[in-house]
């Protein structure tokens, strides 16, 4: 049965699960984040030159990340995005089955709402299953969490497992107050690519 207000109960607070992955994932954790919450959630954890938030491109989050999976297979690559930005980018997940990279984990954080255009309900609030999607698409590591004792068990696949992965992590859909990275695109992309290439990422 549907329920467009379960996600007001949901147990886990986005807040915390960024806290927990961020502090877990260590510096040298390549970040996506997609635009709206996740944005926040992560700079709330600690805004950091290694986190390259996005402030547009909805879909994108993904496609960017597997990008940069396959410029740095040496280095563990994780998304953090919500259950609409994932919809509107549902064919990056089977470009990720086909790619493969080991080095990507995708953790959707799913509010059952479109939270930065006054929380409006997605499908996932209906029947839209994103974890299942992403299983259907060929990804072998998929999940879906919706406490604490789970999230536990699914971090270390996340950051240390060999993937890729698409875990959806079902968070209580509540209202935060925003806490915004840098909003300058040019300079976002010079501290990610100068933190990860040195100097001669940015000339
Ligand atoms: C192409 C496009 N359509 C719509 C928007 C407006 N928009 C910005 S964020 C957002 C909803 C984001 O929802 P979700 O990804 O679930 O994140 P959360 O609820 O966690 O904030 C929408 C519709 C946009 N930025 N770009």
């Amino acid at each position: 049965m549907t329920d467009l207000t379960r996600a007001d109960q949901f147990p886990l607070k986005r807040r915390d699960v960024a806290q927990q992955i961020s502090d877990a994932g260590g510096e040298d954790l390549l970040i996506v984040t997609g635009l709206g919450s996740t944005n926040w959630d992560f700079t709330a954890a600690g805004d950091r030159d290694l986190i390259f938030p996005l402030w547009g491109v909805m879909g994108g989050a993904v496609p960017l990340a597997l990008g940069l999976t396959i410029a740095q297979p040496e280095r563990r690559v994780f998304v953090a995005t919500g259950d609409a930005e994932m919809l509107m980018g549902l064919g990056s997940l089977a470009t990720v089955a086909v790619q493969a990279p080991q080095n990507l984990a995708i953790a959707v954080f799913d509010n059952e709402r479109y939270g930065e255009t006054g929380m409006q309900a997605t499908a996932t609030a209906h029947n839209a299953d994103i974890a299942s999607i992403a299983a259907a698409s060929g990804i072998n590591v998929t999940g879906t969490i919706r406490e604490q004792a789970e999230l536990d068990a699914a971090i270390p696949i996340m950051l240390e497992g060999s993937g890729p992965s698409v875990h959806v992590i079902k968070v209580r859909a509540e209202p935060l107050p925003f806490i915004l990275p840098p909003k300058d695109g040019a300079y976002l992309k010079d501290r990610f690519r100068k933190a990860l290439l040195g100097d001669a990422g940015i000339v």
